[in-house]
């Protein structure tokens, strides 16, 4: 039987490939880059992860009628910035985890100055890559788009925010607050990637500006619920699959979902905010049928 899940793995399968060969291609250096930082990249972004935000800047541009081919600058931008944040996340100053991907976390395979530098690497190559998208005014305004989501704003201040949350908690601040704070977090520091992977795949594409705003709907939908089933991944899901230590955010004493409304209810939240993204794409019509198996795999995910 086919599933939403096993239609979207067509669509990965149909895509990864060239994802692959971007990131390789754009993380090839000449001799002055010093081999252990080449390693270092090369492990933390080649052939690993499950290239969602990638997959959602290319099927966005695909869903806008414009060639996927054009947007794998972007792409590869938006992953680069995700892996570079995943590698800063995992360091003992921030999460301080052990694995990631499956793999040895960054620093502890080479070590903390050269994981910290990795990042460094990763977020400054992304916006150097993205200058080779079409136009001027397409880099320019691509590149507006990036750094508003990977700064102060959105990831860094979303991060600044959850690695303050334990503090929240122990204030023992009521439900509706903690709600909020949370839902606040994570607009920030997962939604606006998710948001900028279909702006850029929307722009890339020439579309209007009523299709982005309709997208950016979608995006918002889909990034808050990846988020909550990252949340229940933590606290249910098994570490073969996920590739990550699981159940660290509530030992953590971590705001999540399941904390404040429980497993069920984070299910259904989940599950209704997908719903809202699928109508949201309604006008894409057929087009937008791939926006909507990955959505539906969001929500399905075991990983
Ligand atoms: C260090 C600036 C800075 C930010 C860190 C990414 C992040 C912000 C924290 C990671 C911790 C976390 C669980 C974030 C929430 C969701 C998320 C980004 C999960 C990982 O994304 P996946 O599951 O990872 O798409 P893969 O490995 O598949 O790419």
């Amino acid at each position: 039987m086919q599933t939403s899940e096993t239609t979207f793995e067509t669509q990965v399968a149909l895509l990864r490939p060239q994802i692959e060969r971007a990131l390789k291609e754009y993380t090839r250096f000449s001799e002055d880059c010093p081999d252990k930082l080449s390693q270092a990249i090369d492990y933390v972004l080649l052939d690993s992860g499950k290239r969602l935000r990638p997959i959602l800047v290319l099927l966005t541009t695909q869903a806008c009628s414009g060639e996927v081919a054009e947007s794998l600058p972007a792409a590869c931008a938006v992953e680069m910035i995700h892996c570079y944040s995943l590698v800063h996340d995992d360091l003992p100053a921030m999460d301080d985890d052990d694995l990631r991907r499956g793999k040895p976390t960054c620093h502890l395979v080479f070590d903390e100055a050269t994981a910290i530098l990795t990042g460094d690497a990763l977020l400054t190559r992304a916006f150097e890559i993205l200058t080779d998208l079409d136009s001027p005014s397409l880099v320019t305004r691509c590149l507006k788009e990036l750094a508003t989501a990977a700064g102060p704003l959105a990831l860094i201040g979303g991060q600044v925010d959850d690695l303050g949350a334990p503090e929240l908690l122990a204030k023992k601040v009521g439900k509706e607050e903690a709600l909020a704070q949370l839902m606040k977090i994570h607009r920030r520091k997962t939604g606006a990637m998710f948001s900028v992977s279909v702006r850029l795949g929307a722009l890339v594409a020439k579309a209007s500006e009523a299709e982005i705003a309709f997208l950016e709907k979608y995006s918002e939908k889909v990034g808050l619920a990846f988020q909550i089933t990252d949340d229940l991944l933590d606290e249910q899901g098994e570490e073969k699959f996920v590739g990550k230590r699981t159940q660290k955010d509530a030992t953590a004493g971590k705001l999540t979902f399941p904390r404040l409304i429980g497993i069920q209810e984070s299910r259904e939240y989940a599950s209704q905010l997908i719903e809202e993204a699928c109508l949201a794409i309604m006008p894409l019509g057929e087009k937008g049928e791939n926006l909507r198996l990955l959505a539906q795999y969001v929500l399905e995910r075991n990983r």
